[in-house]
């Protein structure tokens, strides 16, 4: 049906008054398109990795770290927030398992797809660092809740509590930031290159892992993963290009 003139008017003038509302608040869904609800996490330092005695070799040493504040995604980026991107943009959708509904972390994500998420988002995948100190919610404990693994249900959805899927992200408990499901749920991709042995040449300020490598890295565990691997500091990486229904990823601010 033709739209009157008035009424294009009518429209033009309700984009400019959102538009305007939109400068204050920075949620303008057309300029800043799904970058959903973000935690500040302040500056200053944590200890990164895992005490001598605890873990994996990759783990040590643990080092002090100083960050600078950032943004980070409250949740990992939901299926249908993914499938937005893919419809603008013209990247491949996956195919999905039955049981990851749109509420849900999108899954079968590669490095690349996340990345190019973010970018596309104004945004940027989060450096290893920033994951870790946003997990740990300033805890130096194993999990950010402490160092009992048999609080990790209130927490995270992991491989005994999951049935074997993702579930609707910001169900469980948030960590003192406020973040939810940091651990389990999905892996989530983060932009650092792997390097096994980064921890005893990393910088203090900053971070942002090797110059060149052959993997990147995944942290925080999934619905299929033991709590031994959902720990704050546990490490793990993968083939850029390689997507896995195990994996997600969430956005940090610009
Ligand atoms: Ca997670």
């Amino acid at each position: 049906m033709p739209v009157s003139l008035s009424g294009r008017l009518r429209y033009r003038s309700a984009l400019v008054a959102l538009c305007a509302f939109c400068s204050f608040t920075q949620g303008c869904i057309h300029v800043r398109p799904q970058t959903g609800d973000m935690v500040r996490i302040p500056s200053g330092e944590f200890q990164m990795g895992s005490p001598e005695g605890e873990g994996e070799p990759d783990e040590h040493p643990r080092h002090k770290v100083f960050l600078d504040a950032y943004f980070l995604d409250r949740n990992a980026v939901t299926a249908a927030q993914y499938k937005k991107f893919a419809a603008a943009t013209g990247r491949p959708l996956h195919p999905r398992p039955a049981w990851n509904k749109d509420d849900h972390p999108v899954v079968d994500v590669s490095w690349d797809d996340a990345a190019a998420y973010c970018e596309w988002a104004g945004q940027r995948l989060p450096t290893e660092a920033e994951w870790e100190k946003a997990a740990r919610g300033g805890s130096q404990t194993i999990f950010s809740f402490g160092d009992d693994e048999g609080r990790i249900g209130d927490y995270a959805w992991y491989i005994d509590n999951s049935s074997g899927a993702t579930h609707s992200v910001g169900t469980k408990k948030p960590n003192a930031y406020g973040l939810y499901d940091m651990i389990g749920n999905v892996y989530e991709w983060v932009s650092d290159w792997y390097g096994e042995d980064y921890y005893l040449s990393s910088p203090l300020r900053n971070p942002r892992g090797p110059s060149s490598g052959g993997a990147r890295v995944l942290r925080g565990g999934a619905w299929g993963i033991t709590p031994y691997y959902c720990r704050s500091a546990n490490r793990y990486f993968s083939a850029a290009r390689v997507g896995y229904d195990l994996r997600g990823f969430r956005c940090a601010g610009r």
